[in-house]
Parts: structure tokens; sequence; C-alpha cells
């Protein structure tokens, strides 16, 4: 039969009324130009809460032609620019915020196959990276898909003692977070310090530089759109221009998106430079080059340090991390920050992906980029992606006179009020105890280790935790990517105190949603073996046994496979879905995450925090007495 032009129209309204075409969608596609070096850093546009407290956004994503300092390509990107805007919030408001996902058909690579590797580039959600709030929805729930030409509100309701701090946000959907997040699909959340908050006014009052570092791992995107049958950053095929604009390297970090951008600072003042990394894959760790310019550590991961400030020589970020560090820069002239290598043992002549190395590497040998290469046929177009040249510096500072008489003081030593979710729990009794651990095959391993080859894992390269239920920890039998959002691998109460042993997280930033933590031991008896543990003073410096986080790689070379960093969690308040996955969002992708279901009453929270710090503030639902709703117990993996 043949269709008349009259029918084919009514189908074709169907089609596009069942999806509908947004309404406020950009018409053209916006180019965004950040290819010049040394360039004054940009910041992207802030967002603040209304008079009542409610930051209220609406986030448009759509594609941006973005020119860099050696390529042009088309990302998806929020509000048409790079990064997305800076969430202003505060602690007892709320963010509202309705993500409106512009991009188009198709969906890209999905069904029978699909679950465990790139997939659906073109839909997407929202994640909050670092807020303590409730992973249900409207909330934080990364199991929502928004697929092309539709809307979804959140609605984050922050607790009136939630500490405040940098978080971030970006797109959390299993498949295709590394070429989404991967390409520039973030941005800042900051819960500002509130008025009569209790810090000093030299940190209160304290000018902050707003800095989202972005690793571009041309590498791994190029596969991720590969498989995931991208036609927007299809890299193989179009899309995709190198430039050398500004330069020829191909394997870089960005600030802001900005290749080597540079601030200004006034000799002698201290700065809050808020830092995230969003990143892929790699790590980067960074200093004064002079070592004029001097650095504390006031919080990482949103979360002020026990005690602050703490002087440190350098900057150390893992993909997902954040930082607030106060700098001040006692030379007036030109300044570097310059990356540094830490040691992981990321070895340039392994075959394998290097998972969790600091970037830029000191150098790739030409074999092992030949091996990276040799699947990959269209490097004459695009370059080698692994660059054996370093980008040492990546932030320059212009130090210039100032035009106060006398430089800031000082900073002087001082506590935080904590909420109570964040007391120090390194006395706590622990109620239960699970050891996670990460582990990838990588594809040349599927032969060679194809009697362990576990029957849900797919061709490519497999990444998962191992079980079993409650434990971890456990043979290859227990092995297990990615299931899905109604199965677990661990339960436990609201109230509780939980412990876990983290096995692998030299290599695998290990982040948990909902509840952070606290480091409790960094577990070095292995350091005789082999190779000999080191433990940099920067690293000893910048991780300390008490310290908070909610994403952790510990960069600890030769230590071996027994090496463990302990920490414990408060289930606080909120049961339901708490996703832990590996930041390597390459590696998340590919099924590096599982979650831990949180039962027990909403809104309880642990009796003992008190007890440890009578000072903690509790949330107003606590404070009222209120707390009840049964949570249900899920499926186990
Ligand atoms: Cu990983």
């Amino acid at each position: 039969m043949k269709l008349s032009p009259l029918l084919l129209a009514a189908i074709a309204i169907r089609v596009e009324g069942k999806r509908g075409r947004l309404a406020k969608c950009q018409k053209r596609r916006p180019t965004v130009d950040l290819s010049n070096a040394l360039a004054p850093l940009a910041f992207p546009p802030s967002m603040y809460p209304d008079k009542d407290g409610v930051t209220r956004a609406k986030l448009f994503y759509d594609l941006v032609d973005y020119v860099g300092a050696s390529f042009t390509t088309v990302v998806r990107a929020f509000n048409g620019g790079l990064p997305g805007p800076t969430l202003h919030v505060e602690p007892g408001g709320s963010l509202e915020l309705e993500l409106i996902n512009c991009l188009q058909l198709p969906l890209g690579f999905h069904g029978k196959g699909s679950h465990n590797r790139y997939h659906h580039p073109n839909s997407t959600n929202m994640h909050t990276h670092g807020p303590h709030v409730t992973a249900n929805s409207p909330g934080d729930n990364v199991f929502i898909k928004i697929e092309p030409q539709e809307t979804h509100q959140y609605e984050y309701n922050f607790d009136d003692n939630h500490m405040p701090g940098t978080f971030w946000y970006h797109p959390h959907l299993h498949g295709s977070t590394a070429v989404q997040v991967g390409s520039g699909a973030a941005g800042l959340i900051i819960m500002d310090d509130p008025k009569d908050y209790n810090i000093p006014d030299s940190i209160r009052n304290m000018e902050s530089v707003e800095m989202l570092f972005q690793h571009m791992d041309l590498n791994i995107l190029r596969q991720s759109a590969n498989v995931s049958e991208d036609m927007i950053t299809d890299w193989v095929s179009h899309n995709f221009e190198i430039t050398n604009k500004t330069t020829s390297l191909t394997n870089f970090i960005l600030i802001n998106m900005q290749f080597l951008p540079k601030i200004t600072m006034e000799v002698g003042k201290w700065y809050r430079w808020r830092m995230a990394l969003s990143s892929i894959r790699a790590s980067i760790a960074f200093l004064s080059q002079s070592g004029k310019c001097e650095m504390q550590l006031i919080a990482k991961d949103g979360i002020y340090l026990p005690t602050f400030p703490r002087s440190v020589d350098q900057i150390i970020l893992s993909p997902g991390n954040r930082a607030d560090v106060a700098v001040r820069c006692t030379k007036v002239g030109e300044e570097s920050m310059n990356t540094t290598f830490i040691d992981l043992r990321c070895d340039p002549d392994s075959p394998q992906p290097n998972y969790g190395c600091f970037e830029p590497l000191e150098q790739y040998s030409a074999e092992a980029d030949a091996e990276v290469r040799s699947n990959t046929p269209v490097e004459d177009k695009v370059g080698v992606f692994m660059d054996p040249k370093e980008q040492p510096t990546i932030l320059v500072i212009d130090v210039v006179s100032t035009t106060t008489t006398s430089p800031d003081k000082d900073l002087e030593p001082f506590t935080v009020i904590r909420p109570c979710y964040l007391v120090d729990l390194q006395a706590a009794n622990v109620d239960k105890h699970f050891m996670n651990h990460y582990f990838c095959f990588n594809e040349g391993q599927t032969g060679e280790e194809a009697g362990k080859w576990p029957d849900n894992a797919t061709p490519m390269d497999t990444c998962g935790v191992f079980g079993p239920y409650g434990k971890g920890d456990g043979g290859f039998d227990e092995f297990t990517p990615w299931v899905d959002a109604d199965t677990y691998i661990n339960d436990f109460e609201t109230g509780s105190i939980q412990e876990v042993d983290l096995k692998a997280v030299q290599f695998h930033p290990y982040h948990q949603h909902v509840n952070p933590f606290q480091i409790i031991e960094i577990n070095s008896y292995n350091t005789q073996q082999e190779n000999g543990g080191v433990i940099q003073s920067a690293v000893a410096d910048w991780y300390k046994v008490g310290d908070w986080h909610d994403t952790l790689q510990f960069p600890a070379a030769g230590f071996g496979p027994k090496f463990v960093v302990t920490m414990r969690f408060q289930a606080d308040q909120f049961t339901g879905h708490m996703v832990q996955h590996c930041h390597l969002l390459f590696h998340e992708d590919q099924g590096m995450m599982a979650q831990y279901d949180v039962t027990g009453n909403e809104g309880v929270i642990w009796d003992g925090a008190r007890k440890v710090d009578p000072t903690c503030v509790l949330p107003e639902s606590a404070r009222k007495g209120k707390s009840n709703k049964a949570g249900k117990a899920g499926k186990r993996m």
C-alpha cells in the first residue's frame, strides 16, 4: 500500500506530537570559542535563591559548537554555555530545577547488549554531586531517564543544618555519563556560607574564584561516541576537526573549558579558590611554580576540615573531587600553577588502559601509543590522543600590586560547628561492615580470563563490584557489573553507623551518593611489599584520617592489593537508594556501580551524634521530633 502524502504528514505530526518539540529550546546552535590561551578566566552566569530560599533554575540541555585550543567539535551543554551556570543555594532552602532535554532523536545504541556499554547518548538526567539530600524523586534520583525532547522537574530540599560548601552537578544516566560529562556538561553548585555562620571573617569575606577543571580525554570520548552510536559527537566520521589553533595537545586539562587561562590576584591578598574536577579518567595535582603562592586547605568535597586551615604544597583532585583552598601570592609578577607527577605506577607500556592516573603523564612510550592507536584507524585525522608531551602549566596568575597598605593576615586556626551528620565517627560503634572491591576486566583479558568471565558481563571492558551481598570482596563468581535500580548489594537502616573498606581505591575513585564519609584508617601495613609503597608527602598532607569526602581516590603507588582505606558514615535520615560507583565515569557506564538499600524509618538520625559532639546541629525535622515512614527493603544482588 502506498501512503498518501496527507497520511504521511499526519503520521509525522503524531510522532512529533508524542514527544513534542519543546518550546524555548535554542533555534540556532551557538558557538563557544574558548580557543585562546592566556585569556582572562571567564565565569559562567550565576543563579541565586529568591527571597524564599528557593533557587529556581531552568537548564536547557542542547548542542553547542565548541572551539577549543586544538580542536573544534560539537558538545552537549547547559543553556548554551560551557560550563553550565553556577547554581547558588542555601541551607534550609531548596533547588527547583527543570531539566529540558532539547536533544533530538535518534536514541542511539540501546536495547539488547547495551546495558553495561555506552548507550543512549541523547537521553539524560541530573545528579547533584555532594549535597546531603534524598535520592527519592523529586530529589536526586539518578534512575530518572529524560529522553530527547522530554523535560523533568527536580526538587532538592536542603536541611537547615546542611554544611555550606562547593558541590557540582552533571548528568548521571548509566551508559551516557562519560560522553556527556566528559565533553563539558557540568556546573558548580555553591551553598553559600550563611551570614551568621560561625566562620572567621577572613574566610567569610574572602573573594572567591570558581573553577571547574575539565579533563578532555578525547580517546575515551571517541570510544564512547562510537559505541553509543552517537551521531552528534561521532568523532570517527564527522564533527571533529583538529585545528591546533593554540596548542597541538589533544589530552589536556581545561579550566571553565578554557585552555591555560589567566587570573589576576593582588599580592598579599587571600582568595578562596572553589574547585571541582570534572574528569572521566585523569586526576590532577598541581603547585605554585615559584613556591611564592601559599595554599591553605579549607574544605574538601564541600565539607570544612575538622580543623582548618591546613597548609598544603599541592592541590590534589581526583575525578569528582572538590576543594576549597585559600591562596595568597606574595610576589608581584607572573606565576604558573604547574601539574606534578604523583606516582600511581600507571604503566606507560601497558596495553591496557591505565586507571586513575595523574595527568598529564610524564611520558607515554611509542609502543603504548601504537597499541592505543591500533584500534583507531582515524589517528591521522585526529592526532595521537595520548600525547607524549606534557602540559605542565594549567593556570597562570598575574600577581599585581595592591591598593591596600598591608597584606592580609595569616589565617587563624578555626573549627566550625558541625551538623550532626558530620560528627567525628572514629570512636563510634559500627553497626555493619562492608568491603568495597571494584574490578575491571579489560577487553584483552576476556580470553585468558574466560573461566572467570561472569555470565552477566559484556564482551568489551566490563567493570563491576564484588559481592556477596552484605559482605563484598568475594571471588569471581561474586563479581557483579551493574544490575538495575531495584537490586542492591547491601542494606542498612537509617540512624546506623556503617563502615566500608575501600580495596581498589588507588585506582578507582569511590563515590557514594546521599551520605558523605569519614576516613578512619589508611592502611599502609603493606609498605615493604615488592616496590615498596610510598606515600608522597603532598598526599599525606592532603588525605588525613578524620577528613571527610564523598569521593575518594588515594594515590598510593606500590602498596599492592592489600592497601585499604577504611571509612565510616552515618546512614542519616534518607531511606531508599544510595548509589555508589567508580567516578571514572567510563567505568561507571561499563558497570562499575552498585547501590546500598537504606531501610528503616525515614527521618531517623543517629542517636549517638549529640554524645560525640554536644554542639552538633540537628535538622529541623529532628528538633521537632518528626520521623516515621518506614522504608521497604529491595531486591538482593
Ligand atoms: Cu574505576
